[in-house]
């Protein structure tokens, strides 16, 4: 990747970004970065480069004439076809992980970098193909929005990142934030690392992970967290013909509502219902615990053991639906219960919501 940076302060891109990971990158001949001087394509004696704008107003506006010519001559000096040039301003489509991908994949770039009242209209009409800002808050001007671009765009060129693989999968991935993350000591300062991620079950912690990151997602980004339900939604009606797709929920009455009457019921249980209907799912209540009832209700609705999802809120539930091997979400009815020690390999969802996480997981 060849970046060509248009600006009146070609040695504020030259300073920032030949540090790390980047600086790396550039003596590997990766990544290759060009400050260009637009003062230097002055035809003025004085070098200057902008004047006072047509019709009135505060401040100065950069000629056309040096921009211009500034970026013949890089586009002159590529191989191949003509590069984009992409003028930073605040007046532009919002830059996000999806326009550096789109980028990442380009051999050169030019980003012109504005500064004063900004550029004349009619040069900007000649050679600007795409406009892009960083973000909704103003700054004094377009170089640090054209570093952090490069930062990011880089990063995504094969290469740079020593794990090549670990740019896809990361946040945003999915629109999904990531997962908390925990290191030495086991317990700092009274608190401790999450149970989970000591048990060795590799399922489980992945669960865990994967439901951490849907909460986090929904509570911090809940934008984001509507554009991963659409896509999830989108790609569960993909694939609803497949195998082992979760076809079944056996939960006890008390799982999705109050245990006894009079009980409040419990937090999300609306919601809980409408994504069972939304996932073409169908729900079969057990009025009281009968471990044999699971696999005549399994007989009877024709699903197999993989196709099934028990919800329990009774440790005599747990034990029963394990000794039929079915997938089994436990939903303690008091959140202080104990937890026998056999239930470790199951899932102790507290709250329906997190359920859900599980659910839309599973049906996938
Ligand atoms: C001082 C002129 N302002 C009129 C009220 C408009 C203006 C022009 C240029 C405000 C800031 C700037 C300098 N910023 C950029 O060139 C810029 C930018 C930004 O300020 N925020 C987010 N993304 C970007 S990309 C380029």
């Amino acid at each position: 990747m060849n970046y060509h940076v248009l600006t009146l302060f070609p040695e504020m891109i030259e300073q920032g970004l030949h540090t790390s990971i980047l600086g790396r990158a550039m003596e590997k001949g990766l990544i290759n970065l060009e400050a260009v001087d637009i003062r230097d394509y002055t035809e003025d004696k004085h070098r200057k480069v902008d004047d006072y704008p047509y019709g009135g107003g505060a401040g100065m506006v950069m000629q056309a004439e040096p921009v211009f010519r500034a970026c013949e001559d890089v586009q002159r000096r590529i191989e191949g076809e003509k590069a984009r040039v992409i003028y930073v301003t605040p007046q532009g489509k919002t830059f996000d992980q999806a326009l550096a991908q789109e980028l990442a994949r380009e051999k050169d770039l030019i980003l012109l970098c504005g500064h004063y009242e900004g550029i004349d209209e009619r040069v900007l009409e000649e050679v600007v193909t795409d406009y892009v800002s960083i973000g909704d808050y103003v700054l004094t001007g377009g170089e640090l929005p054209a570093m952090v671009m490069i930062d990011a765009i880089s990063r995504l060129v094969p290469g740079v990142l020593s794990n090549e693989v670990s740019a896809e999968f990361e946040t945003f991935h999915d629109n999904l934030l990531e997962y908390p993350q925990y290191s030495r000591p086991e317990v700092w300062r009274g608190k401790a690392v999450p149970p989970v991620l000591l048990c060795g079950n590799h399922d489980r912690i992945e669960d865990w992970r994967r439901e951490q990151s849907i909460l986090r997602t929904r509570k911090r980004r809940p934008d984001l967290y509507e554009s991963y339900e659409t896509a999830q939604m989108a790609s569960i009606s993909d694939k609803k013909l497949s195998k082992n797709r979760l076809k079944l929920i056996i939960a006890d009455k008390s799982a999705l509502t109050g245990a006894e009457e009079g009980c409040p019921e419990r937090p999300w249980a609306g919601e809980f219902l409408e994504l069972i209907r939304e996932l073409d799912l169908k729900l079969v209540l057990l009025p009281e615990e009968d471990p044999k009832r699971f696999c005549k209700i399994m007989e009877r609705e024709r699903v197999g053991r993989r196709e099934a999802l028990v919800f329990t809120t009774t440790v005599e539930g747990v034990l029963a639906a394990r000794e039929e091997r079915l997938r089994t979400v436990y939903l303690p009815e008091d959140e202080t219960a104990s937890e026998p020690k056999e239930l470790i390999y199951y899932r102790r969802i507290s709250d329906l919501l997190e359920a859900m996480a599980v659910l839309r997981k599973l049906a996938q």
